[in-house]
C-alpha cells in the first residue's frame, strides 16, 4: 500500500477504494497532508488534464470530484486546521433567469477540490444577491455561470453591483455562451472555458 495506490483509486474513480486506502495508509503512518497532496490533489490534476486533452468526459470528471471528496472527508479530522486552511472564498451561482447547474456544480466541486471555501448560492441569482453574498462572506472571488444567451446580462449587472458597492471580490464568468469577449466587454476578471481551467483562474487571480 502506497500513497501512489490512493492516487491511482481516484483516477479509477473508485469512491470506495479511495476511502478505504486512505485508511490504510493513514494506520500506516503516512501523513494526512501528504496523502491530500501527492494522493488526492495530484490525481485531480491530472483528471483535469485528462479531461482537457478529450481522453476523459464529463462523467469522468464528476465520479473522480466524488472520489476526491470522499477523499478529503476521509482525511478532514487528521489534517490540521493550517493543513487545511481555504486558498480564499469564492461565492458561486447560476445567473438570475437560468436554472442550469450541471457546469456551476462541476466548477464548484474542482474548486472545492482544488481547497477553495465555496459558498454556493444555487440557480437564478440577482446582481444584488451575488453582491449582498460578497460582502457578507468578505468573498475573493464572485463566480457566475449562464447556461442562456438571454440571461448573460445579469453578469454585467454583478459586475457593477460589485463595483459599485466598493468590494474588493473579483469576478469571474463562464458558460457554453460566454466568451472571453464578452467578460472583456463587461469588464470581468476573467472568463473559464471549463471547470478545470477554472480553478487555474481562480488560483491565478487570487495570486
Ligand atoms: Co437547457 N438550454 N433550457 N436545459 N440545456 C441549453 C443551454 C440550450 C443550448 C439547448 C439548445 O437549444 N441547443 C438552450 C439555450 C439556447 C441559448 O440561449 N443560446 C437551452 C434552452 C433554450 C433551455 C430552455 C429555455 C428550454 C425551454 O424551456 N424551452 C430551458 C430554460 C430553463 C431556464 O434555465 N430558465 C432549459 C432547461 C433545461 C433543463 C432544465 C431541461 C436542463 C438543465 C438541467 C440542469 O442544469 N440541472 C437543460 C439542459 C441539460 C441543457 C443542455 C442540453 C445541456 C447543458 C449542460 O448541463 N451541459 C444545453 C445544451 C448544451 O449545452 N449542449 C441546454 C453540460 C455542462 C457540464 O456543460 O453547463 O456548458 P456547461 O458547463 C461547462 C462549461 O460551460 C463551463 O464548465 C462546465 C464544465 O466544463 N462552465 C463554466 C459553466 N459554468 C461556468 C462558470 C465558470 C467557468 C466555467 O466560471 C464562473
Amino acid at each position: 500500500m502506497a500513497i501512489r495506490d490512493i492516487y491511482e483509486a481516484v483516477l479509477a474513480f473508485d469512491v470506495n477504494g479511495v476511502r478505504r486506502k486512505i485508511n490504510a495508509e493513514l494506520n500506516a503512518g503516512s501523513a494526512a497532508d501528504a496523502i491530500l497532496k501527492t494522493g488526492l490533489i495530484a490525481a485531480m490534476d491530472e483528471v483535469g488534464k485528462r479531461f482537457s486533452t478529450g481522453a476523459l468526459f464529463i462523467p469522468d470528471m464528476i465520479w473522480a470530484a466524488k472520489a476526491m471528496q470522499t477523499g478529503v472527508e476521509a482525511l478532514k479530522p487528521f489534517l490540521t486546521e493550517g493543513l487545511i486552511q481555504s486558498a480564499g472564498t469564492v461565492v458561486i451561482g447560476t445567473v438570475h433567469g437560468d436554472l442550469h447547474d450541471i457546469g456551476k456544480n462541476l466548477v464548484k466541486l474542482m474548486l472545492e477540490g482544488a481547497r477553495f471555501n465555496v459558498i454556493d448560492l444555487g440557480v437564478d441569482i440577482t446582481a444584488e444577491r451575488f453582491a449582498a453574498s460578497a460582502k457578507e462572506n468578505a468573498a475573493d472571488l464572485v463566480a457566475m455561470s449562464a447556461l442562456l444567451t438571454t440571461t448573460m446580462p445579469c453578469m454585467q449587472q454583478t459586475v457593477s453591483a460589485i463595483r459599485n458597492m466598493g468590494l474588493k471580490a473579483k469576478t469571474i464568468v463562464g458558460g457554453a455562451p460566454v466568451t472571453q469577449t464578452f467578460a472583456d466587454e463587461i469588464q470581468a476578471d476573467g472568463y473559464a472555458e471549463d471547470a478545470t481551467s477554472a480553478v487555474e483562474l481562480v488560483r491565478r487571480l487570487m495570486k
